[in-house]
């Protein structure tokens, strides 16, 4: 049987399922990007919505992003990720590593998780505007406390690898996701990056090597690549950033 990939997330918006997407992009995969799909070719929010409500075979994913292939379904970004990589050739080859890997995705999303809540500190459901000074208090600390202690994780580990990949020696979807990181942070705090990346040069190193990868690099300027929103989880909110 031939394999094809249904990628489920939110029209509009990188969000969580860039990690996936940009997994099958590198790979070249043939995928399917069901919600930005026409609702005549059995695509769109609504066949996303069924999903959510009736699951695949029984298995009911909580939210998006989740992938559909052959009847079987894998939810969390982290985890389609890992799935999609290992399937697909980039994830780590030897067993140390590819554990590894799975414990970098995982703490990517949690990266993912607090760069949410610099804009949705008290409530996912409640407006931005309804919990300013709460995002404003928790964006500081964000940016001054767990930036540095996140990007400084990514930045030892690739000092201690020694590939210039995070996990293994060839480029895998941690990469891609910390790629994700750099590009996010940037755009929703530069003015806190432009204070701080430069001490990070080996993830910078890392990023530049992901964005110059042929079917990257393809991607990210194709209209399949969204651009960054403040409907995402990177947010361009000026008043929380600072240096
Ligand atoms: N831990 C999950 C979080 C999934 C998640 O929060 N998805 C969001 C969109 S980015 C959503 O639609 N959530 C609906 C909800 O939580 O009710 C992951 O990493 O995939």
């Amino acid at each position: 049987m031939t394999e094809r990939f249904d990628l489920y997330y939110w029209p509009g918006l990188q969000g969580r399922g860039e990690f996936p997407r940009l997994v099958l992009e590198a790979a070249e995969a043939p995928y399917r990007d069901m919600a930005r799909l026409d609702e005549t070719e059995g695509g769109g929010v609504p066949a996303m919505m069924a999903i959510l409500e009736t699951g695949i075979g029984g298995r009911i994913p909580f939210a998006p992003p989740f992938l559909v292939e052959n009847g079987k379904l894998v939810a969390q970004a982290a985890e389609v990720s890992a799935w999609l990589g290992e399937r697909l050739g980039l994830a780590p080859t030897g067993e140390a590593d590819r554990l590894f890997a799975r414990t970098i995705a995982l703490t990517t999303a949690d990266l993912v998780a607090e760069a949410h809540d610099t804009h949705h500190p008290v409530g996912t459901g409640l407006y931005y505007e309804d919990q300013k000074p709460e995002a404003l208090r928790r964006a500081t600390e964000f940016r001054r406390e767990r930036m540095p202690k996140f990007l400084g994780w990514y930045e030892r580990l690739l000092m201690a690898n020694g590939s210039g990949f995070l996990a293994g020696d060839r480029l895998t979807y941690a990469d891609l996701g910390l790629f994700q990181i750099v590009e996010g942070l940037r755009y929703a705090f530069p003015r806190r990056m432009a204070a701080i990346e430069t001490d990070y040069r080996r993830v910078l190193a890392l990023r530049d090597r992901v964005a110059g990868d042929p079917p990257i690099a393809r991607y990210l300027a194709s209209p399949r690549r969204i651009p960054f929103n403040e409907d995402g989880i990177f947010r361009r909110y000026p008043e929380l950033d600072g240096d």
